[in-house]
């Protein structure tokens, strides 16, 4: 890949970030109104988030015909998935497909981190500095780090004189990595840990599991897709842009109408029979009311829990696994292929940090306070520092020296999750306070990037040359994403990452917009027809 910029250039607009986001950015800004634009990006590919994720079983738990851009009615007709849930090399070659298509890579800066961004007040610009030591300075920037791109190794006292390997699932090595006769340790049964469990265990001498929370797991019944299928994804895709656009999480499927009250225990059983049958995210999508209605919840949860106890014939594990301490869906669902049927392996163990913490890492392995686990490989999947912890990597500094981490001590605040008052000119694509890692990202990401779009368009029609959140409409938006949240049970899960529970220190806020995407739209275009009502505009 060519780095063809030299240093200290001048930019319209420089993009952070080559993923989903970052790409169509480039695309709108670049081709459809002529800005000169480089992206700056940490890879040495296109890819983001799936750039980094190459863990064993890393899949996307969106479907296909969903988790694509819905902007190119040529690009929906050209490409096709094989699977229901594309795999990460899969989702690859087709993030590649679509820079090449464009022409994108010869606008992207490859294997440069930004490590300072800093707005110039007397220029009305942003410099912004590498690793390596490059310089840029640009009208606009718009950050499209990802919302998990940051991981999190916790931590724990001994990792560096550990003997064996160790990975975090967020950061894999491009060249994989081999379990065959190892003796492996994995922290973690997040939606990652949960994909990654029977891969590894299908390949290692032995996999020693360590669960902090225990989690509800819906299968997801990954198959080939059929010719028919793929026939009627092409044929129809003006349907499903419409669908995607109008359902909450901007996923394929709809969301029932029906209370759980609505119906008898026998038929709510079926009901959820048949979700856990058909498999995927949208055993959530079975009742109106799962995550807002604690007794409603109860319901899909104890169901769930009575799977996982039919399931795992080792009595003990099947205890551990379904001692869940959260309502279904509180903490982001994940969805698996026989996480569950792989605690019937002979070659895994599952410990329960709750009971026996780890106490340290030593050259040999874990410590937890009951015994000594011998380890080649510790695998870590224990997520991320997320939404704010990419930002806040790029050390911000805006207007009157103002730091970002400083502004977002007591967590983030922003309006809309697109800008920060005392930022101008930076926009967040699927930041802090907007739908984000509450939907099928790319649809997310499409209406933002569109929406950024078309407010720098407005911009230079109107002569401005800059744009800034006003604090109040910050505040407000802050009361707004709170008040939203409320209405649901995600706040009421202490330990939840959408709160920032997993990383010691962080500020625990509810950092995503739990109204929906289309709702979340109509507030970003009614404020777009009101020449950017809540921006400050000069
Ligand atoms: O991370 P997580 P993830 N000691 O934070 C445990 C997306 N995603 O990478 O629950 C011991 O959810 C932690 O325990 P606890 C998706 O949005 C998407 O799995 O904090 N354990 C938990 O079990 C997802 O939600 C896809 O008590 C520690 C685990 O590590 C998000 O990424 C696929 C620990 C971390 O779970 C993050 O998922 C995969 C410690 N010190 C992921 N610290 C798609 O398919 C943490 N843990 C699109």
């Amino acid at each position: 890949m060519t780095n063809n910029t030299s240093n200290n250039q001048e930019y319209d607009a420089i993009i952070v970030g080559a993923g989903f986001a970052g790409l169509y950015q480039l695309i709108c800004l670049r081709d459809q109104l002529g800005l000169n634009c480089l992206i700056i990006e940490t890879g040495d590919d296109v890819g983001g988030t799936w750039y980094w994720n190459r863990y064993p079983g890393a899949r996307c738990d969106t479907e296909s015909h969903a988790y694509s851009y819905y902007f190119s009615d040529e690009l929906l007709k050209e490409w096709t998935w094989s699977e229901r849930y594309p795999g990460h090399a899969e989702i690859r070659k087709y993030i590649n497909f679509v820079a090449n298509k464009f022409n994108l890579k010869k606008d992207i800066l490859f294997n440069e981190k930004v490590i300072n961004a800093k707005f110039n007040e007397n220029s009305n610009n942003w410099s912004l500095a590498t690793n390596t030591g490059k310089q840029f300075q640009s009208k606009f920037v718009i950050a499209a780090v990802g919302c998990l791109s940051n991981t999190n190794i916790p931590n724990i006292k001994g990792l560096d004189s550990f003997e064996g390997k160790y990975y975090h699932t967020g950061n894999w090595p491009k060249t994989g990595v081999s379990f065959v006769n190892k003796k492996v340790g994995q922290i973690g049964t997040g939606s990652t840990g949960i994909q990654a469990v029977p891969v590894i265990a299908a390949e290692a001498k032995h996999l020693t599991v360590f669960q902090r929370t225990a989690n509800y797991s819906i299968p997801a019944r990954n198959a080939p897709l059929s010719e028919e299928f793929k026939d009627h994804v092409k044929k129809d895709h003006n349907y499903y842009k419409e669908f995607l656009k109008r359902t909450p999480n901007g996923h394929p499927f709809e969301i029932s109408s029906r209370l759980v009250s609505d119906v008898s225990t026998e038929e709510m059983n079926q009901i959820y029979e048949k979700a856990w049958e058909k498999g995927g995210l949208q055993f959530r999508a079975t009742f109106n009311d799962l995550v807002t209605n604690i007794d409603a919840n109860k319901t899909a949860s104890e169901f769930i829990k009575g799977k996982i106890r039919q399931t795992v014939t080792n009595k003990k594990f099947a205890n551990i696994l379904s001692d869940i301490d959260h309502p279904y869906a509180g903490k982001r669902p994940p969805i698996d292929s026989h996480y569950f049927e792989t605690f019937n392996r002979d070659n895994i163990n599952l410990i329960d940090l709750r009971s026996n913490p780890i106490m340290h890492i030593d050259n040999e392995g874990i410590q937890t306070k009951e015994n000594h686990f011998n380890l080649d490989i510790i695998v870590f999947a224990t997520g991320y520092d997320a939404m704010t912890g990419p930002l806040l990597n790029m050390n911000i500094t805006g207007k009157q020296n103002l730091k970002l981490k400083d502004c977002w001590k007591e967590g983030p605040q922003t309006f809309l999750g697109l800008q920060i008052p005392g930022f101008p000119n930076l926009f967040t694509i699927t930041g802090p306070g907007s739908p984000s890692v509450l939907t099928n990202m790319p649809m997310a990401i499409e209406q933002h990037v569109e929406w950024v779009r078309d407010c720098i368009s407005y911009m230079s029609n109107k002569n401005h040359s800059s744009i800034e959140a006003d604090q109040k409409s910050a505040e407000k938006w802050g009361d707004e994403v709170n008040a939203v949240a409320n209405k649901t049970l995600l706040p009421t899960v202490k330990h939840s990452w959408y709160l920032g529970a997993n990383i010691p220190g962080k500020p625990q806020v509810f950092m995503p917009y739990a109204g929906g995407l289309p709702k979340y739209t109509e507030v970003c275009d009614e404020i777009k027809n009101n020449n950017y009502k809540g921006f400050k505009l000069a």
